[in-house]
């Protein structure tokens, strides 16, 4: 049966700063700690990216053209303040007003995120989000936005506090590359809720127009033998890692009975303590019902096996499929045989997945709001011929989700958009330039455009609201 999205859907297209713009020294921004982390750990840098600095004007044409009305980009907190806090940089000011009113010319609607993974390189090196300073810097940055981007109507604080803590320090894959400290982990993300909290806190007070939320990733977890209470409980775990703890924090205001169980047993086998303290909970919870809308971004779910050994994680960035191990010692083990289908990264493409997160949120989370599937899309290593890409399986894979998304509105979910990360193809940030996402082609030599397939097919879908 073909379905109908409602009236109003934004059709929208994703980015992230350091991912798209390049520009990496440009114009007096300061350094992050991607800069070098990538020279010393990859094989690529954030140079060119798509240079979406000076190809913007061209970005947001096409959007116009390919009908996505909705576009996320994110500030890149450098560009602003060079060294975190302190001086502010003009030149980075003017950029995002250029870059704003360019997205209303064509009838864009720009979705803000203030923190897209780039801390700037001074405060990351002090600690990032584990340093308590950190958290007033960003209230401090935020407010700074707020005041000067009246144009934007849509905010998003952070984009992923869950993979910032486990790309940070339980895979090591991101900055500073610390593996295997649960402690971190939720330190982390609980540090990262705090200054979320303030900064809608701030938002509020300031009585600005516009929406204020953020962008939850919610892998589904689900246990590999659902009858084995062992796998049931290994599933458990690993949600509260990356979804249960900080779905609690942002709209509970404090971690449920349930969620804390799980943390202590996790902290009692891995070692380490929480600094979780009284006036974190009075701001978290003086925020919990004023989030205009929660971002969700879902790619994949996971299967979870009960494991009793060491922890052991590798991560396959290179798209080499079968080589992604991921054991988690007190917590569980990802099982990849199962069947579904994965693609060469080991990200199990599972649309129900989606449809069983907005759900859980919505019955879970009643004071949610609303949501925005702020990311989705494929990954792939797409083959350019006749000046495009022949992407089907993108395509099948967004119309699947977009299924699962009308589904979930049918069940009385309130969604209200889609954006496909990502808008033309960009680099990602652990597996470089070969893995693809996007509805244009970029050729990152030429910086040339190509529509995909997937962007007519797209454009189709956001004339008619039918997903075809
Ligand atoms: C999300 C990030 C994006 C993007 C996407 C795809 O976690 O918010 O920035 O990178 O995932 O992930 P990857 O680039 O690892 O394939």
């Amino acid at each position: 049966m073909t379905k109908r999205l409602p009236e109003g859907f934004i059709y929208g297209g994703a980015t992230a700063a350091y991912q798209a713009e390049g520009a990496v020294h440009t114009d007096g921004k300061g350094p992050v700690a991607w800069d070098r982390f990538l020279e010393e750990n990859y094989w690529y840098t954030a140079e060119p990216a798509s240079d979406f600095y000076h190809m913007y004007p061209l970005d947001l044409e096409l959007c116009e053209k390919f009908g996505i009305n909705g576009i996320r980009v994110s500030i890149a907190w450098s560009r602003i303040f060079p060294a975190g806090y302190g001086r502010v940089n003009p030149k980075g000011v003017a950029f995002y007003h250029r870059l704003f009113a360019e997205c209303f010319k064509h009838h864009v609607e720009p979705f803000v995120t203030l923190h897209h993974f780039d801390t700037p390189e001074a405060l990351h090196s002090a600690g990032d989000f584990l340093n308590r300073k950190t958290i007033d810097y960003f209230v401090d940055y935020a407010k700074f936005c707020f005041e000067e981007f009246r144009e934007v109507n849509y905010w998003t604080t952070f984009n992923e506090i869950g993979p910032i803590g486990d790309g940070q320090y339980l895979c090591g894959k991101f900055p500073p590359g610390i593996r295997y400290d649960l402690a971190k982990v939720f330190q982390s993300h609980h540090n990262m809720m705090v200054a979320h909290a303030r900064a809608v806190l701030a938002y509020k007070q300031g009585g600005y127009d516009g929406e204020i939320g953020v962008v939850h990733a919610l892998p589904a977890k689900y246990p590999y033998d659902p009858k084995n209470p062992k796998d049931v409980r290994a599933a458990q775990l690993e949600d509260i890692i990356h979804n249960r703890f900080i779905l609690d924090a942002t709209y509970l205001g404090q971690y449920s009975d349930f969620t804390m169980d799980g943390v202590r047993h996790i902290l009692s086998v891995n070692g380490g303590s929480l600094d979780l303290r009284d006036e974190d909970f009075e701001t978290l919870r003086a925020a919990k019902d004023l989030n205009d809308f929660l971002g969700i971004n879902y790619y994949m779910s996971d299967w979870m096996r009960a494991y009793e050994g060491e922890t052991e994680i590798t991560h396959n960035a290179k798209g080499e499929k079968g080589g992604s191990v991921y054991r988690i010692k007190g917590v569980g083990e990802r099982v990849f045989d199962v069947d579904v289908p994965r693609n060469d990264w080991d990200w199990m493409i599972w649309p129900r997945g989606l449809y069983d997160q907005i759900m859980r949120v919505a019955h879970d989370y009643p004071n949610y709001k609303k949501i925005y599937i702020t990311e989705n899309g494929l990954g792939a290593k797409d083959v350019f011929i006749n000046n495009t890409v022949y992407d089907d399986a993108r395509i099948d894979y967004i119309r699947q989700h977009l299924n699962a998304v009308s589904d979930a509105i049918h069940d009385g979910a309130d969604v209200r958009g889609y954006f496909l990360w990502s808008l033309m193809d960009v680099f990602s940030w652990s597996n470089g330039y070969e893995k693809r996402y996007g509805l244009f082609y970029v050729d990152f030599e030429t910086q040339k455009r190509y529509p995909k397939k997937s962007a007519y097919w797209y454009r189709n879908l956001s004339r008619s609201g039918i997903i075809i």
